[in-house]
């Protein structure tokens, strides 16, 4: 089930530092070390082990000796298992950060206002000059305009200030041992010890997000052994620390994910008063109610600095990620081909953005609707209630477009804006309606 639409808080939001407070949150949670004589804790204490370090543990013992097994049968060397698997351990605030659920479920305007912020507007530009004929000469070759890629550079990894900090063999290794994927991310540090193997970083110097997301385009290790390249012929494609190796992987990764050079993303749109509303897409892929431009422009829809649409022929969806109060968005190919790289409607959204701001637009022409994010329980309130009045099948506290669905169901049958948006407006008109219903 699709769950990235308000919920999401996945690699973009690593990108963003957005995972810092879960990471401090869980030292106040972590259980309190076994009584142990004075003494030791003393000596403890005087020779800090590594916090990060869980006592030995027979069972990840023996599941290392698997996995070291399973690498040898892979065809990975020897001095790369011996190097990169030798006396590691488990590393718990990973554990911890992996299995805590969002608080909240994030809004737009929050998301946008801080994936396009000035100040990442401003770097952009400075970026999108300083590497000029590089973005020139990837343009040539891949058919993505530079103003994408620098866009995904900043999203990513804040133009490869924010590449991670957690030792990714480690990291993949905890998430295949504990995690509640570990068969996906047992093959991910496979993969990862492939890439060492072939000489293109060091173990040391392979640092990501604690989920293993690598380098300046963060990519995983099946997307980097599939689509990084060697930008500037030196031998290795390296995402760390090489500008030219990063931006190419990812012209090249948007390229094979079948990239249209001749489009953009999508643009923001007016409504006329009056839209009817049950032509906006609530679905993360948008393809939800795909019209052509000419059909959208008979509808009254136009550009939100008030001019005609262009009448080139191109199909697409009108979403409102902020509900009917906020801006409107015609979505075309790109859109989709982004949600590849992150699925999720505010990153592909933001990208495209980022990508115009980093060509000299300004801002988005809707006020910005700000409104405090839900609560997860009050998610499952909301679906609850929705529930009791016929309009959705089951609550599981994930904001996706079923829930949309429900909700927009509501509104028509309630005479309400039928913008699919969850708020606390709508939380307690569904709530009163529940009562109603069961008394
Ligand atoms: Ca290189």
């Amino acid at each position: 089930m699709n769950s990235s639409w308000w919920n999401r808080i996945g690699r973009a939001a690593l990108a963003l530092g957005l995972a810092l407070p879960l990471v401090a949150s869980c030292q106040q949670t972590a259980p309190a070390a076994p009584a142990s004589p004075a003494p030791t804790t003393v000596a403890a204490a005087a020779t800090p082990a590594p916090a990060l370090s869980p006592a030995p543990d027979l069972d990840f013992a023996a599941w290392l000796e698997g996995a070291r097994a399973d690498a040898a049968k892979r065809g990975i060397t020897p001095g790369t298992i011996n190097l990169a698997l030798t006396g590691i351990a488990p590393i718990e605030r990973i554990i911890e950060a992996d299995s805590r659920q969002p608080e909240f479920s994030n809004t737009f305007t929050r998301y946008i206002s801080s994936a396009v912020s000035a100040k990442r507007v401003t770097d952009g530009r400075a970026m999108m000059a300083k590497h000029a004929k590089l973005l020139v000469a990837l343009e040539r070759q891949y058919g993505i305009p530079g103003r994408f890629l620098v866009a995904f550079w900043g999203l990513e990894s804040n133009y490869g200030r924010n590449t991670g900090s957690y030792p990714v063999i480690n990291a993949l290794v905890t998430l295949a041992y504990e995690g509640r994927r570990g068969a996906f991310f047992r093959e991910e540090m496979i993969l990862a010890l492939s890439i060492l193997d072939k000489g293109h970083i060091t173990v040391d110097e392979m640092k990501g997000s604690y989920a293993g997301a690598m380098g300046q385009t963060q990519f995983m290790p099946s997307t980097f052994l599939r689509y990084a390249v060697d930008g500037d012929r030196d031998g290795h494609a390296d995402i760390w620390q090489n500008v030219p190796d990063a931006l190419a992987s990812t012209a090249n990764y948007l390229n094979k994910l079948g990239w249209d050079p001749k489009r953009t993303w999508g643009r923001e749109v007016r409504v006329p008063a009056g839209f009817d509303l049950r032509n906006v897409s609530l679905d993360v892929d948008a393809k939800e109610n795909v019209k052509s431009l000419a059909q959208w422009a008979a509808l009254g829809v136009r550009r939100a600095d008030g001019g005609a649409l262009p009448s080139q022929d191109l199909q697409a969806a009108l979403v409102m990620p902020a509900g009917a109060k906020g801006p409107a968005f015609l979505l075309y190919d790109n859109y989709r081909i982004t949600l590849r790289y992150n699925r999720s409607a505010f990153y592909a959204i933001a990208i495209g953005h980022l990508a115009d701001r980093l060509s000299g637009a300004g801002g988005l022409t809707a006020p910005p609707r700000e409104a405090d994010p839900l609560r997860r329980e009050e998610v499952v309130a909301l679906q609850e209630g929705l529930v009791t009045l016929g309009f959705l099948t089951t609550a599981d506290g994930v904001m996706g477009s079923g829930t949309r669905q429900g909700i927009r169901a509501f509104q028509l049958a309630n005479g309400l804006t039928p913008d699919g948006y969850a708020d606390r407006s709508v939380l307690t008109a569904v709530q009163s309606k529940a009562r109603a219903g069961a008394s």
